[in-house]
């Protein structure tokens, strides 16, 4: 397995849609475990190959303490949904920032597994949540997209300079 880089906002490439895979085969198994690794090594629940700058529709998630309950969902769709719910959210390509977005509650979905079996299935709590965000990734949305301009402006301006400072002293 290998580590992939993570891109970060204000990427462009985080920006791009992704695509179907039509056939589930072991390359895509071999960047679903990737990204697994790539996910666990920056510590976070979730992570879609938007991300590490592959336009892919495939995302790894994964909720329990023990970090050994992987989801993989290839060309994951959200069905419906029910409810809003507002929650404190993160993202590995906005690091250091968390702010509140309010999301539908509860989701019935339809993913391909790692053998490419069609599955449709309901959840709500973290996992609902973490779904919406790696699906909106996949459509080149980031969870800041649902902050006002002014607070997603203040952001930008934050990492441009935390990223100048880094240039200078490396
Ligand atoms: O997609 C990503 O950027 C990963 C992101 C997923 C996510 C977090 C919170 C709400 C929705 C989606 C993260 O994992 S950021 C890290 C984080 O917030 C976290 C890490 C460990 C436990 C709980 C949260
Ligand atoms: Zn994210």
């Amino acid at each position: 397995m290998a580590l992939l880089e993570v891109l970060y906002f204000p990427d462009n490439r985080l920006r791009k849609k992704a695509v179907p895979f039509e056939t589930v085969d072991e390359n895509c198994r071999t960047l679903a475990g990737d990204m697994l690794e790539t996910m666990y090594d920056g510590q976070g629940i979730g992570l879609a190959a938007t991300q590490v700058n592959i336009q892919k529709r495939l995302v790894v998630i994964d909720l329990s303490p023990e970090k050994n309950e992987p989801i993989y969902l290839i060309n994951p769709e959200i069905l419906s949904s029910e409810g809003t719910e507002e929650s404190r959210e993160g993202c590995l390509s906005v690091p250091e920032y968390y702010d509140f977005v309010t999301r539908a509650e509860r989701i019935t979905y339809s993913y391909q597994d790692l053998e490419g079996e069609y599955i449709e299935s309901e959840t709500d709590g973290l996992l609902a949540i973490c779904i919406q965000h790696e699906i909106d990734h996949l459509n080149g949305k980031l969870f800041i997209d649902y902050l006002s301009p002014m607070k997603r402006q203040r952001l930008r301006k934050k990492l441009e300079k935390q990223e100048r400072f880094q240039t200078n002293i490396l």
